[in-house]
């Protein structure tokens, strides 16, 4: 069975909730961070990085969030069918983990500067489409919720004047699958 290694409130969510989505059985590995358990030789000898998370499914080994959401989506056959529409897949989940995050990283002022520029375009999307990629929950919601769902969570992030994307998280939190993970339900 498949091993999803993570901590508690870690990164591991992401990929325990499209894992859920999926209808894919796993085993959750706790890592006790706290005391330095991803720091340890057993798993450093799984993500040489020390970080979480990862899995590993049949002797394959994936760590970066991003990359197993993409590894899951293309084993169970969820990516599209053209290079053309699998590009738009990976250029939402690299906006979520890379451009998102480095704004939401940035300091008060300019964390509000950077988003400023992010949210508008989103709003716009998602005013005409239940999810990012069309009418239907996909891989790239996946990235791309979970990460509006930790901003929301940690820094307060105020969606009042983007209510397109509150219905958006919303929708996704709604979702069986991510109330299972996120809540524990
Ligand atoms: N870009 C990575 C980030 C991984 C990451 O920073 N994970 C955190 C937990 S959410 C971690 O392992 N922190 C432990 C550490 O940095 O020592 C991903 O998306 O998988």
């Amino acid at each position: 069975m498949l091993k999803l290694y993570g901590g508690t409130r870690s990164r591991a969510a992401i990929v325990a909730w499209y894992l859920e989505e999926l209808g894919v059985p796993y085993e959750f590995v706790r890592l006790d961070m706290a005391a330095g358990a991803h720091r340890q030789p057993d798993y450093l000898a799984i993500n040489p990085m020390g970080k979480v998370p990862a899995v590993v499914d049949d002797g394959v080994v994936v760590w970066e969030s991003g990359a197993i959401l993409l590894y899951l989506a293309d084993k169970h056959g969820q990516l599209p069918a053209t290079p053309g529409e699998r590009a738009r897949v990976y250029q939402w989940i690299l906006f979520s983990n890379s451009t998102l995050i480095q704004a939401l990283a940035q300091p008060g002022e300019k964390r509000d500067q950077e988003l400023g520029k992010l949210l508008p375009p989103l709003q716009q999307i998602l005013s005409d489409q239940d999810y990012i990629m069309g009418a239907t929950l996909t891989v790239a919601d996946v990235a791309l919720a979970s990460i509006l769902g930790f901003a929301a969570q940690m820094f307060n992030l105020d969606l009042t004047a983007y209510p397109a994307i509150a219905a958006y998280l919303q929708r996704c939190q709604a979702r069986s699958s991510w109330q299972k993970v996120m809540t524990g339900n």
